[in-house]
Formats: C-alpha cells, sequence, structure tokens
C-alpha cells in the first residue's frame, strides 16, 4: 500500500511543525500517468512563509553547528535504515506523482539510500589537512566550518536522491536547511523529512517550503540570512539563481541542462551499444540531465546500429509505471509533453528522418496521462536544433561520424557538458575519449547514466558552474575552509616571510 493515502492535504515544515502557507493559496499535485487522479494538495508558499523557515533554520543553526559530526551521523544512519524499511512505498510515492516506472523510483530511493549512508560515513572523517609549520614549537591545520542556512531548489526528474545529494552533505557538515522541491513533486521531499524529523533531526533543522520559483524559490535565494544556494534544474532558472546570489558573493551550486552523446566506434560491440542507447535515451523517458539524447554512430556500422536500435525502440512498452510491464513512463506534465511535440516539429522541419515514434501516445488508458512515443530521429546533422537544444524527453538523435576526431568534434560542439560516452574496443580510443571529451563525466562502454554517489558529479560549460554534487566534491560546497595556527613557543615568532632570514 502507498503512503499516500494518508495525508491528502499537506503543509509546509517550519520549525518541526506542519503549518499553511500564510496566503491560505495552495497548488495540486496529480498522478502524470492519469491527471484526474489527484495526489495531494500542497501550500503555495511566498516570501512571507520563507521568512519564517529561514529564521527556524538560523535558530537550530546555533545549536546544531556545535553537535559532533559523528553524532549528527547516528540521525543519517537511523534516517537511511528506515529509507531501506519503506523503499518500496516510498517508489509507489513517486512513480504516482513523477511517473517513472516502478524499477526506477526503487532506484530512486536507493541513490538517496546510499547518499544518506555515505555522508552517515563522513561524520567519522570530515577530512582536514595536518602539515608542518615552517617555524619550530607551531602546530598548523585546516578543518571544515560549516557555511549556515542554505537554501535549496530540486528538481522532479529525481525526486528523492536529489533532495539527498543536497541535504546529507548539508547535514554533515553543520548547516541547517531550507528546501524548496518543485512543484510537480513535493510528496517525495514530504516523504524524505517526515523519515529525517522521525529519526531524531532536531527542530528546524531541515524546513521544506513548497511552492512555485519566483513565489518562494526567488525569496529563498535572496534571502539575507541564507549563506549558501544549491540548484538542480534549467539553465535559464539557474542563471537567475546566479545573478541573485552574485551581489552578495552568495556561494551557489548549480547543476543544470545537459546535451550528452553516446559515441559508437566501429570496433564498438553493437548489441551492448545498442542496449546502453536505448537505456540512456529513454530511461526515465529522457528526463535525466545525463540522457543520452545524441547517438553518434561511426558511418561502416551506422545503418546496422540505426536497424537494432529501431527496432528495440519500437517494442518499447510504454504505460502506467505502477505497470511491472512498463518500460517507458509518461513525461511529467503537459508542459513538458508540449515541449517534446514541439521539438519533434522542429526535427521534422529540419528536415532529418523520423525513423521510430513522432506522436504523443494516447490510445486506451494512456488517453488520460502525458506519454509520449520513444522517438528516433536519424542523419541528424550536429548544427540542427534537435542535436543542439535540450529536449528532457523521449527524443534521440542519430549522427553519424567518418573518424575519431570528427566524433570528437560533434561531441564537444554544444553548450552543455555533462556526460559523455564511448563504446569501443580501442584501449587507445578509449583513453583519448577520456581526455579529450569536455564534460564532467565520461563513461567507457557504458551509456551516459548511472553515476554512482560516491565520486563527484557535475558539468562544464553551461551545464555547471564548477561545483560538484556526491562524493567528498559536495562536501567541498557545504563545508569553508577554516585554516588555524596554534604556536606553543611562547615567544613571537614570525612567519618566514617576515624575517629577514632568509634574504
Ligand atoms: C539527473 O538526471 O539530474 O547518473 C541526475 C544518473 C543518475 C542521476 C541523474 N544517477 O543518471
Amino acid at each position: 500500500m502507498a503512503t499516500v493515502a494518508v495525508p491528502k492535504f499537506h503543509k509546509n515544515f517550519i520549525n518541526g511543525e506542519w503549518v499553511e502557507a500564510r496566503s491560505g493559496r495552495s497548488f495540486e499535485n496529480r498522478n502524470p500517468a492519469d491527471h484526474s487522479e489527484l495526489i495531494g494538495i500542497f501550500p503555495s508558499s511566498t516570501e512571507d512563509d520563507v521568512n519564517d523557515a529561514v529564521d527556524a533554520a538560523k535558530a537550530a543553526y546555533a545549536k546544531w553547528r556545535l553537535v559532533p559530526a559523528p553524532k549528527r551521523a547516528e540521525i543519517l544512519y537511523r534516517a537511511a535504515e528506515t529509507l531501506v524499511k519503506r523503499k518500496e512505498d516510498l517508489a509507489r510515492d513517486m512513480t504516482m506523482e513523477m511517473g517513472k516506472p516502478l524499477s526506477e523510483t526503487r532506484g530512486d530511493v536507493q541513490e538517496a539510500i546510499d547518499m544518506t549512508y555515505y555522508m552517515a560515513g563522513e561524520g567519522r572523517r570530515l577530512f582536514g589537512q595536518t602539515v608542518p609549520s615552517e617555524l619550530p614549537n607551531k602546530f598548523a591545520m585546516s578543518v571544515r566550518d560549516p557555511l549556515g542556512v542554505v537554501g535549496m531548489i530540486t528538481p522532479w526528474n529525481f525526486p528523492m536522491a536529489i533532495p539527498s545529494w543536497k541535504i546529507m552533505p548539508a547535514l554533515i557538515c553543520g548547516n541547517t536547511v531550507v528546501i524548496k522541491p518543485a512543484e510537480d513533486t513535493p510528496l517525495s521531499t514530504y516523504n524524505l523529512v517526515q523519515i529525517l524529523t522521525e529519526a531524531g533531526l532536531p527542530v528546524g533543522v531541515v524546513n521544506v517550503i513548497y511552492g512555485m520559483g519566483p513565489d518562494a524559490g526567488a525569496p529563498l535565494v535572496a534571502h539575507d540570512d541564507v549563506m549558501a544556494v544549491s540548484f538542480t534544474g534549467s539553465t535559464d532558472t539557474g542563471r537567475l539563481v546566479n545573478q541573485a546570489c552574485a551581489s552578495s558573493f552568495k556561494p551557489c551550486h548549480l547543476e543544470m541542462g545537459g546535451k550528452n552523446i553516446i559515441l559508437v566506434m566501429d570496433d564498438a560491440n553493437l548489441d551492448l551499444a545498442v542496449e546502453g542507447a536505448v537505456w540512456g535515451g529513454f530511461g526515465t523517458s529522457g528526463q535525466r540531465c545525463t540522457a543520452a539524447s545524441r547517438v553518434a554512430v561511426h558511418k561502416k556500422v551506422y545503418r546496422e546500429f540505426l536497424n537494432r536500435f529501431a527496432q528495440r525502440v519500437r517494442a518499447l512498452k510504454i504505460g502506467d509505471g505502477l505497470d511491472p510491464e512498463t518500460e517507458i513512463g509518461p513525461l511529467v506534465n503537459e508542459t513538458q509533453l508540449q515541449t517534446v511535440m514541439k521539438y519533434v516539429e522542429i526535427g521534422k522541419n529540419e528536415g532529418t528522418r523520423l525513423v521510430v515514434g513522432g506522436h504523443r501516445a494516447e490510445s486506451g488508458r494512456l488517453a488520460t496521462g502525458w506519454f509520449h512515443e520513444p522517438t528516433i530521429f536519424a542523419d541528424v546533422n550536429p548544427k540542427m536544433r534537435i542535436a543542439q537544444e535540450e529536449i528532457f524527453g523521449p527524443v534521440v538523435a542519430l549522427l553519424p561520424f567518418d573518424s575519431f576526431n570528427e566524433a570528437l568534434e560533434i561531441a564537444n560542439h554544444v553548450n552543455y557538458g555533462l556526460s559523455a560516452s564511448i563504446y569501443t574496443r580501442d584501449v587507445n580510443l578509449a583513453y583519448r575519449a577520456m581526455r579529450d571529451l569536455e564534460t564532467g563525466i565520461v563513461y567507457v562502454n557504458a551509456p551516459t547514466i548511472g553515476a554512482e554517489i560516491q565520486l563527484p558529479f557535475g558539468g562544464t560549460k553551461s551545464t555547471g558552474n564548477g561545483h560538484r554534487e556526491a562524493g567528498t566534491a559536495a562536501i567541498d560546497f557545504y563545508s569553508e575552509w577554516k585554516t588555524l595556527y596554534i604556536d606553543y613557543s611562547d615567544r613571537l615568532q614570525r612567519a618566514q616571510m617576515d624575517t629577514t632570514e632568509h634574504s
């Protein structure tokens, strides 16, 4: 049984209490596989609610920063154990609110479990450096300080994984949190925070504000007491977040769009490459930042690859994610469906070859959901819009190439730089690809999706702004270095640069 049946009317979570939005306004959370089904009603927050939440987080910070990190970790361990126990219910809730198949929402919860355990482990590490001093009887080291209140804005495509990527490292470092989840997936954040609270998280340490970006997200980013911001979402919104943080030098971490590519060389294991392209291109209905929306194939194997790929994709089963047979769930909402349909039109008008799909899927029970057929365009020119712009849907552009250098040129010639992959059995080409692909993540003989939480996640160019999530890289964002010098000589010792001895 899904936990969704329990509270249909949700509230913000501020200072350990569930409270209505001050405006009294609300919004609906509906099932994208059947939009007649109402999942819940959530408060539509505004600046007043954000102020309350930040005040609560600021007050809680005074105590939380002093809780020893291994003790903070114990709460995270308990939360991880509950996530494990409730995985199935959490996955069902998530499938109902955003559509991806149960097999994938289980994976989303698993990623939250992994991140929570990993960051709990960091509670006994949070390594700094102890280095020799240049002076006698002097000790030198660096430690990590928390930042204070961190504001988080999270997307709908990984409704539990991505909030956990942000919340867990922030907490283990000693920060407190105000999070605004995407309006399409408020329930999964509710579930996550409920579990943290049950695990013993003190009042005010994590606060949740539901609502729309301009009304609730913007005041959160701009709030003077929010010391850092982490945002995952579109490049356009990321730019606004960046600008809002710039004037006060507020650190902000941005994880934005992608136009990821799989390169299939002529010596590749074609069956493996086809499986990779199907999963990379159409997993999560293409709604991953890491989705392989471009597949470039060596001309020697292009026709063969296209035939096998098209055959596999035609057979993919579209449906409600709760049905265990479903491979392709709906798009998250009507706007997303319309974006996909718009890009299919653009692709057709650009003179490419539509090989598979190309339509909204609305037969029978699909009529009440936001479904779209998995779609392949072949013979795409790298300059075309469908080869350049992020679509965030089940649309893959197939591009032919003649040589490895041309493949690299195609791969790198986009504004984004999240992930890229190469299928080859030539170790030299694999290493050249690892060196020359201009993305934050490179895969060899695996698709562009499937990053593991113990390594840095993020991208170059318009995908990111230099920070990384996950692994110890996340700790670097959610903490600030403090350098400590302890002189036990009992006399004034000038640093080497301030003495004449070196001249
Ligand atoms: C995203 O699409 O925003 O690497 C995150 C992957 C997942 C995370 C994707 N582990 O595909």
